[in-house]
């Protein structure tokens, strides 16, 4: 085919607002913002690509800022010029001139994927293999911080038919109160709702060995990241039955393979901004099917671009046993696509169309773009 090259790179950052403060044991979350990147080929064809955090530098090395930053001052120079349409040479070229930086890697690759995707006419989910299912299950993060508040919200989930699977954000309070929490609400849900929960590297490992059993207990079938260290939680799936999620050390396939090497989850929660992008994700996921590790579609509470991406990858795993929490659009109070994403009967639809098969609303996502590097805040 007949090469296009890179012209130009824009990149932006987009402040949104949360629908309600989101707690995570690592922060408080009440916006969320958006690094989007646009990607311009000579051949007319403009790719999109997201990078997010979680609370700012709380739960990663990047930051929006940084990504911006980094894309700006050293990718972009290093890009223009380049055959846009040899993604994986052109990210293994971008892998030797910046060394981590993950989660602009996975905007970068996003866009060169949704680009390369609108220029053959096909799906990017076509670009990594072709998809196995046109739609992922949806999991909802119940995490206002009040039990109550959270019991009405999976209810009114469970009554739209949005979602039937909930993970908790615990690990702030004494694990005794937070068993407390996730007993409450697995006695309100009963079997219409299955409920997991997330502890964000929040617990000691001994703390961990004496909540597991009671989360188990309390009716609770996941339990996602409870330690930091790897380490400790090879030695915690020694002892518990109940399913354990690796999701923070997961960082591409090198701690992949090293995990599934010592048994050290029974479940990945794969992002693919967490692991340097969908090809680095894409290689994780066979680690672990590999391994006989199981899988789950994770998120960095992205929006619309990241969420898409995700799904599109998602989509073609061989196996998505513990499908998908792709609902960061969700949590944002603003809808910045043309065309709204499919959310319906618990699931996501993967957009069909070429590249990702979404279209931003360049107006909506203007109003909210920041103007300068620094968020001004009074
Ligand atoms: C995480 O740690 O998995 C996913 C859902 C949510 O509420 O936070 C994220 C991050
Ligand atoms: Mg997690």
């Amino acid at each position: 085919m007949s090469a296009a090259t890179i012209e130009r790179i824009e990149t932006c950052l987009v402040d949104l607002p949360t629908i309600r403060p989101h707690k995570l044991s690592v922060a408080t979350m009440y916006g969320q913002t958006l690094m989007l990147v646009k990607v311009y080929c000579s051949d007319g064809v403009v790719g999109i690509g997201e990078g997010t955090t979680i609370a700012g530098m709380a739960y990663g090395p990047e930051s929006p800022e940084a990504m911006k930053l980094s894309i700006d001052a050293y990718f972009a120079p290093a890009m223009i010029g380049q055959d846009a349409t040899r993604v994986q040479a052109l990210m293994a070229h971008l892998g030797k001139l910046v060394k981590v930086n993950h989660f602009a890697k996975s905007a970068l690759e996003t866009a060169l994927l949704d680009a390369h995707g609108k220029r053959l006419g096909v799906p990017v989910s076509e670009l990594l293999g072709g998809r196995r299912r046109d739609r992922v299950p949806v999991a909802w993060t119940l995490a206002s911080g009040d039990t109550d508040r959270d019991i009405a919200e999976a209810e009114q989930m469970l009554q739209e038919r949005r979602h039937r699977i909930f993970k908790l954000k615990i690990g702030a309070r004494d694990p005794k109160v937070d068993i407390a929490h996730v007993a409450a609400i697995k006695r309100a849900l009963g079997d219409r709702g299955a409920v997991r929960v997330d502890v964000n590297m929040a617990w000691s490992e001994t703390q961990a060995a004496w909540a597991i059993p009671a989360l188990a207990d309390a009716g609770c079938e996941l339990v996602e990241q409870p330690v930091a260290s790897a380490a400790a939680l090879a030695r915690l799936m020694r002892r518990f039955p109940v399913a354990l999620m690796a999701d923070e050390v997961l960082q591409g396939p090198d701690t992949a393979f090293e995990i599934a090497r010592q048994h050290g989850a029974d479940v990945f929660a794969i992002k693919i901004e967490q692991n340097g992008g969908l090809f680095a994700a894409q290689r994780v996921a066979a680690i672990a099917d590999a391994a006989g590790i199981e899988l789950y579609g994770g998120t960095m509470l992205e929006g619309a671009v990241s969420t898409v991406a995700s799904a599109h990858l998602f989509a073609s795993f061989a196996h998505l046993q513990w499908g998908t929490e792709l609902f960061g659009p969700l949590l944002i109070t603003e809808e910045i696509l043309a065309q709204p994403l499919d959310y319906s009967d618990f699931e996501l639809t993967v957009p069909a169309g070429p590249g990702l098969g979404i279209e931003l609303d360049d107006a909506r996502v203007k109003r909210f773009t920041r103007d300068g590097l620094i968020k001004v805040t009074d």
